[in-house]
């Protein structure tokens, strides 16, 4: 929707790993101008095309149009992201279909690298319904003890010196310096900050926190593509779905 440059080469990142996947994309790239009822109107379109097995919004989208009725109108056997209502109250519960994808994402690199999470400090920096919510869940989940901070939290530094792993998701450049993280930490950068001079960065400033980190991710190359490849996992396993009730 419109025509957020980020947007424009997460998408098209998206569309290349479909076509790699062997998975069919369709995109409907929408003026900013578009309606809410022109919106509803493709999502409903989609929900009802047996050949669609999965349907993403991208966000964010144009201010005049209404996120929540988006996020609600698509279907949740198709809804890819897992941003619904029906499958965020499954996450709480641990009975889920799909993961969102940047927290599904995290939690594959964290077991990949064979990073025990049981009793560990978990830290996560931002509370958005999108990652920070539910990726405090699954750490949960996987028998962490975690602590979620935001903008209100009193000392963010000290909080941050307990963690065992540090999940950084709040959208400010380099927040996190090396000073906060405890030595041997593990450092997950979900940040994805584009500064004036177009260089992308993440919310913790790596020369410093990959001093003290057992393991850290880059800002491009690490969360970013794990994103990608859930989402990828959540299409598959939707179409396996609706093969099955066909
Ligand atoms: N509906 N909206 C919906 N679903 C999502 O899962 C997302 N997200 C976030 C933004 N809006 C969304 C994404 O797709 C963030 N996000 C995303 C996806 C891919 C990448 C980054 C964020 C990615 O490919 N990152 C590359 C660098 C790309 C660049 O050069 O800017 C990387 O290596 O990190």
């Amino acid at each position: 929707m419109g025509d957020d440059p980020a947007s424009r080469i997460y998408v098209n990142n998206k569309k290349k790993a479909c076509e790699y996947c062997g998975i069919r994309s369709f995109e409907y790239a929408m003026p900013a101008e578009t309606t809410q009822e022109e919106l509803m109107a493709l999502i409903e379109k989609l929900n009802n095309d047996d050949s669609v097995d999965g349907i993403l919004c991208q966000l964010p989208i144009p201010k005049h149009l209404d996120e929540k009725a988006v996020i609600n109108a698509i279907r949740p056997d198709k809804d890819v992201d897992a941003f619904h209502p029906a499958n965020v109250g499954k996450i709480m519960i641990g009975d889920y279909d799909f993961l969102p994808c940047t927290p599904a994402g995290v939690m594959e690199l964290i077991k990949e690298s064979g990073i025990d999470i049981t009793g560990k400090e978990c830290v996560v920096i931002g509370r958005s319904n999108i990652v920070g919510k539910p990726m405090a869940m699954l750490l949960l989940h996987a028998h962490g003890t975690v602590t979620i901070c935001h903008s209100r939290t009193k000392d963010l530094a000290e909080t941050v010196r307990r963690a065992d792993i540090v999940v950084a998701a709040v959208g400010v450049p380099e927040l996190i310096t090396g000073d906060m993280i405890k030595e041997g930490a593990v450092v997950i950068d979900v940040g994805m900050n584009r500064l004036a001079d177009k260089k992308l960065v993440g919310d913790v400033e790596f020369s410093g926190a990959s001093e003290k980190a057992s393991a850290i991710t880059p800002v491009p190359g690490g969360v970013g593509p794990m994103t990608i490849a859930m989402l990828m996992k959540n299409t598959v396993k939707a179409a396996l779905v609706h093969s099955e009730n066909k």
